[in-house]
This record gives C-alpha cells, sequence and structure tokens, in this order.
C-alpha cells in the first residue's frame, strides 16, 4: 500500500507566505509519492471564537489556497473537516485516552490560552486529541508541518501508542515531516517571533492574497538588523529571516544569493524580496480566482466521500477494541 500523508490548517484568518513555505508547498512536492489528504480544520478554528460568515467563507477560500497551490485533487484528497463526522468522534475517544497534563504541557496551548486570557474554552485545550484523531483515522505515515507543530505530533505518536498497547494493535504510528529551511518564517516586526495569522499587527505578515502595493509597503517596514551585510549569519535573524524566504522563492542557493547581494545593502534585500514576492503571488492568486463555485464544490464534495471511506473503517475497528458496540 502506498503511504499516506495527511495535513491541515485551520481557517483562523487569512493565510501567509509562512504557511505556505513551511507546509503548504511541502504538500504540494510529497503528493505525487504518496496518497494524500489535505483537510481545512474547521472544527480546530472554533476552539477560540469565530464569526460564523467569516468562517463559511474562510473555510472555502483555504481550499482554494490549496488548490492554487498546486495540490491536484486527481491525486490528492482535499475536504473539510466537519464533513467527516468520525473525526469529532475520534476526537472524543482519544480525550479519555490523553492526560490533561500532557494537554497543559503543550506550548500552544499556553500561547494561546495566554493570549484568551478570561473564557479559555475546553477546546483549546482539548485541541490536539481532535489532531491526533484527525491524523490516526487515515493510518498517515507522514505529516507535513511547519515546526511550531512538532510538539502536537510528539503527542499524537504518543497517544496512539498508549491506545495500541491498552487495546490492541490499531493505530499506525505517524512521523512528522519538517523541513529544513523554512519550518519556522519568523514575523516581520520582529523577527523572535513566528509569523502568524493570528496576531494583531497584519505588518507582520504577508498574505498570500496581498496585493502588490502591500507587499512592497510591509517588506519595506520589515524590521532589520544592526550591521549593513546582506547575508545569511544566525546573530542577524532579522536579516536571516527575509534570505530564507528568498531562497525558498527564488530557488537558488545560499551562496549565489549572497554573491548577488555582496556589496549591496538592506534596501536592495527588500526590494528585491518584494519582487520575488509579487512574481511568485500574482499567477497564484489569479489561480484562485480562477477556481469556480461549482468546481470547488464538487473536489470538497468528492473528498468528503473519498476521506469518510476511510475514516469509517479506522472508526469502527476502535469502537470494537474498546467494547462500544450501540444497541
Ligand atoms: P498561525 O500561527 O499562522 O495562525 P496556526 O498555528 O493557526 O498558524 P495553521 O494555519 O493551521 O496554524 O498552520 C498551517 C500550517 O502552517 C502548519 O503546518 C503550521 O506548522 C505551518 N506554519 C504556520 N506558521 C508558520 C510559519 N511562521 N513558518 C512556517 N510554517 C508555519
Ligand atoms: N494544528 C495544526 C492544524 C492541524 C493539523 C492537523 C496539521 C489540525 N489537524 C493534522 C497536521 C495534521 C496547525 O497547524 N495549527
Amino acid at each position: 500500500m502506498a503511504k499516506r500523508i495527511f495535513s491541515g490548517a485551520q481557517p483562523t484568518g487569512n493565510l501567509h507566505i509562512g504557511n505556505y513555505l513551511g507546509a503548504l508547498r511541502n504538500w504540494v512536492a510529497l503528493q505525487h509519492e504518496y496518497e494524500s489528504f489535505f483537510c481545512v480544520v474547521d472544527l480546530h478554528a472554533i476552539t477560540i471564537p469565530q464569526d460564523p460568515e467569516v468562517l463559511r467563507e474562510k473555510t472555502r477560500e483555504v481550499a482554494r489556497l490549496y488548490l492554487a497551490a498546486g495540490i491536484d485533487p486527481a491525486v490528492s484528497t482535499i475536504f473539510i473537516q466537519s464533513d467527516v463526522q468520525e473525526h469529532a468522534e475520534l476526537a472524543w475517544v482519544l480525550n479519555c485516552v490523553v492526560r490533561i497534563g500532557e494537554l497543559e504541557r503543550m506550548t500552544q496551548y499556553k500561547d494561546k490560552s495566554k493570549k484568551q486570557r478570561e473564557n479559555v474554552s475546553a477546546g483549546l485545550l482539548t485541541y490536539p486529541a481532535l489532531m491526533a484523531a484527525d491524523i490516526l483515522l487515515y493510518q498517515t505515515d507522514l505529516v507535513p508541518v511547519g515546526q511550531d507543530q512538532k510538539q502536537h505530533l510528539e503527542l499524537t505518536r504518543d497517544v496512539a501508542e498508549r491506545f495500541n498497547r491498552d487495546f490492541g494493535e490499531t493505530f499506525r504510528i505517524p512521523d512528522a515531516y519538517i523541513p529544513k529551511v523554512g519550518a519556522r518564517i519568523q514575523a516581520l516586526d520582529d523577527p523572535l517571533k513566528k509569523m502568524s495569522k493570528s496576531d494583531e499587527n497584519a505588518n507582520g505578515r504577508i498574505g498570500l492574497l496581498d496585493d502588490a502595493d502591500t507587499i512592497r509597503r510591509k517588506f519595506k517596514r520589515a524590521v532589520t538588523d544592526s550591521g549593513t551585510d546582506v547575508r545569511f549569519d544566525e546573530t542577524r535573524p532579522a536579516v536571516t529571516n527575509l534570505l530564507t524566504v528568498y531562497q525558498l522563492l527564488t530557488n537558488q542557493t545560499r551562496e549565489e544569493i549572497e554573491a548577488h547581494f555582496a556589496g549591496k545593502g538592506y534596501a536592495q534585500l527588500k526590494g528585491d524580496l518584494a519582487d520575488a514576492t509579487i512574481a511568485f503571488l500574482e499567477p497564484y492568486q489569479e489561480r484562485v480566482r480562477g477556481i469556480s463555485d461549482e468546481e470547488l464544490g464538487r473536489i470538497l464534495r468528492d473528498g468528503a466521500d473519498k476521506a469518510r471511506a476511510i475514516a469509517e473503517v479506522t472508526m469502527r475497528q476502535v469502537k470494537e477494541r474498546m467494547g462500544i458496540v450501540g444497541a
């Protein structure tokens, strides 16, 4: 059997270049080697408050961004999480396997609950059980994600191993796939923070749907380090972050890039980076606009049907092993 990939993104805002370079780009590259499932995880999105109208719109927009990135519905399965009810069902079961202490140790939970301060939903805490359900339902081998999801993947493995030990071999144990370059693109306004779609300062991120003027303005304002020369240097995180984006968008080596910028300053880097980003995003956005509502609806319905057929089999085994039989 071909090895399987599963991954997803939350429809919680506008996807940015970090989401593309850390995740989507690798999904596109890996889809021909693996049987692939790419999900818009709308049930994860509601762990923090969402406006229903906006959520509805963003859910479809994220699916469009998958397709425009190059996910081919003829070889990969694209679907919306809430269309396959087994995700919520297995999440409940795994909530009864995972320990509260494990959930409380998750850094994403600690960060996001700090931001929410009051009214932190129980769902925000149990978020990783739903993520484990997503992955384990499909007997996934590999999960291509950014660096920030590594801890959730480790918890998924722990929960799967515990279930297998307690109830008998049921789940395949997945590995994370974290790219060597681009796994953590930093915010433009603060090179010590990750670029995030939920940060209140939109100047810190380049949206995949931003127009050319916005892109130029955001790069122009981007924070830089002291010093003047343009080269990859761990001790200068802001410039190294900009260069990393440039490297991934232009597919050049670090040596070629450093040679190109030799003797030039930060203004040149920002201008060239804006050009490279616009050259990539304009045709991308054109492809997004070219996907009709009908076509999208058909792809998502087909995707949900394919996903459900697999999820049902796993869920039946889980219930059988646990003694959940119904009437
Ligand atoms: P954000 O922090 O942008 O709101 P998120 O934590 O809500 O992101 P998703 O949008 O669901 O997460 O993330 C989709 C994918 O993008 C995940 O694989 C995640 O690891 C990856 N990703 C998110 N931010 C970055 C980043 N700054 N650099 C690289 N990859 C990222
Ligand atoms: N938690 C992930 C999104 C996500 C996911 C998944 C990623 C939900 N379910 C399953 C990979 C596999 C995030 O990026 N915030």
